[in-house]
């Protein structure tokens, strides 16, 4: 572990900006020795057969499930997530180190015909060498889980470095995964900041990959700091995620969809529905159970079992959060409820809806990261489906509807990686590929089998026990006869 920096930060709790733990903030200099011991590392940690790697992360899923309680509890202090979501985080963590555990026995490649005689054909995935793997703290310990264990089951070792709001959860993380014995050096983690310790291993030589989820702004900095390097680099991003009602749609299920996705995690979450698209057959009803909803959750210290809506993460979020109140306010859309912060201890915004809201506005355009939700007004399922894509986010969608024609044209046409049927935008399962289309992200998925290919190059092998040379495409093939 990398503890040398003489600067520190500290880790304040959300609820009532208490002190948590000061940790160290690391320079470049301490980058460079965490590099330096993963690369060491990786020279034996790449030979270790895939099935005992897996066996590790096994046996870390356990030790995960044992400390589920003070984990999630530490984490509705750290992070402020309520506590059934705080468990649902380290669950996600367990299910997925389960998951990528199995792929210690897959990790399949291909084998296939040679179109030459005695000839063997096939590809397999190789590690790629040390990850640079930046953390967000929103879901600090399924995230990690997300880019860590895929990496370390295909064979790289990886240098983490989590967001400066929650680096104690991160370092437990890393502390289980040596208790569940991990060799030493495999995983290092430094703290601080982005512009600092994040910089330094997104350019470092010996970092040939980057997993990064963050705001899409830090992600176009982050490509193009590794493209000197050209290396892999994976981004998952915003979203200004939609859910379209239609006028046939179970409005009272709607709604509880809508005040999940919109308000859980105070709204912190990617996946998070800032967007509604509603077809005015049932819009006044929509906003009516809506704000309904929205004012009898309980808002409180995210650690005690009856609070529906905790903290946001610092006191640059509630900002941010309400200057979007005010840009709402000013653009015309109408504030329904919310629209303020609760006074007292710890950073704590109101459920917020805004009705009449315009596709165009920057409210619904931008990510807010908060309780913020815009209600959208349409007369068809046309005019939701090409509201729902009028951003240049892509992550996740969703659609109110009894009609099964309709559900499956937008299955075809919400541009999202993510789409639901008949529920809200959140609640991703571990083993189908996590991601968003447009600038959510460039292309490359986490989760499921998809999350290998950040993680892995892929080598063709051909072997040939002909005994002889034989050239491909050549001497199979009938030359064409010459007329001389
Ligand atoms: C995120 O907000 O970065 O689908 C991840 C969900 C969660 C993961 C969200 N399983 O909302």
């Amino acid at each position: 572990m990398v503890r040398m920096a003489a600067a520190t930060f500290e880790s304040l709790n959300p609820s009532t900006g208490e002190v948590i733990e000061t940790f160290p903030r690391s320079t470049a200099a301490d980058v460079d020795r965490a590099v330096a011991i993963a690369r060491a590392a990786w020279e034996e940690w790449r030979l270790v057969p895939a099935p005992e790697r897996g066996n590790i992360l096994f046996r870390f899923a356990q030790l995960l499930e044992q400390r589920k309680p003070e984990l999630s509890d530490l984490m509705t202090r750290e992070m402020g997530k309520v506590k059934a979501e705080a468990g649902g985080d380290v669950q996600e963590a367990i299910d997925m180190s389960y998951y990528m555990g199995g792929e210690g026995r897959r990790l399949f490649g291909h084998t296939t015909p040679s179109e030459l005689r005695d000839k063997f054909m096939m590809s397999v995935r190789m590690p790629v060498g040390v990850v640079g793997a930046i953390t967000p703290w929103n879901f600090p310990i399924a995230i990690p889980a997300w880019k860590l264990t895929p990496a370390l089951v295909c064979g790289n070792t990886v240098v983490l470095k989590p967001a400066e709001d929650t680096p104690l959860l991160a370092q437990r993380f890393v502390e289980l995964l040596y208790e569940a014995g991990l060799p030493e050096g495999v995983v290092q983690i430094v703290h601080g900041f982005g512009e600092e310790a994040g910089d330094a291993l997104v350019r470092h030589p010996d970092v040939p990959v980057i997993t990064f989820t963050g705001s899409r702004e830090t992600g176009v900095l982050v490509t193009k700091n590794a493209a000197d390097e050209l290396k892999h680099v994976h981004l998952e991003l915003g979203g200004k995620n939609g859910i379209i009602v239609m006028d046939d749609a179970d409005v009272d299920l709607a709604v509880e969809g809508i005040l999940w996705s919109a308000f859980g995690t105070a709204g912190q979450r990617c996946t998070a529905a800032s967007r509604v698209i509603v077809h005015r057959a049932v819009y006044e009803e929509l906003q009516r159970k809506l704000v309904a909803g929205a004012e009898k959750m309980r808002i409180g210290a995210p650690w005690e079992d009856d609070t529906q809506i905790g903290p946001v993460i610092n006191e640059t979020a509630v900002e941010k959060i309400h200057s979007y109140t005010e840009i709402g306010k000013s653009e015309g859309a109408k504030l329904l409820t919310g629209g303020e912060r609760v006074e007292g201890h710890g950073f704590y915004y109101r459920p917020t809806v805004f009705a009449d809201v315009d596709a165009q506005m920057r409210i619904a355009q931008e990510e807010i990261f908060g309780p913020t939700t815009a209600l959208i007004p349409v007369d068809s399922f046309e005019e939701a489906v090409y509201a729902a894509n009028s951003v240049k986010y892509g992550l996740s969608s969703s659609i109110f509807t009894r009609d099964v024609n309709k559900a499956f044209k937008a299955m075809r046409d919400l541009q999202t990686g993510i789409t639901y049927i008949n529920a809200g935008t959140t609640g991703a399962e571990v083993h189908l590929p996590f991601g968003g289309m447009k600038q959510t992200g460039n292309g490359h998925r986490e989760a499921g089998q998809a999350a290998l290919d950040v993680f892995t190059e892929w080598k063709s092998v051909y072997v040939d026990y002909s005994g002889k040379l034989q050239r491909a495409q050549i001497d199979n093939v009938e030359q064409p006869v010459s007329d001389t």
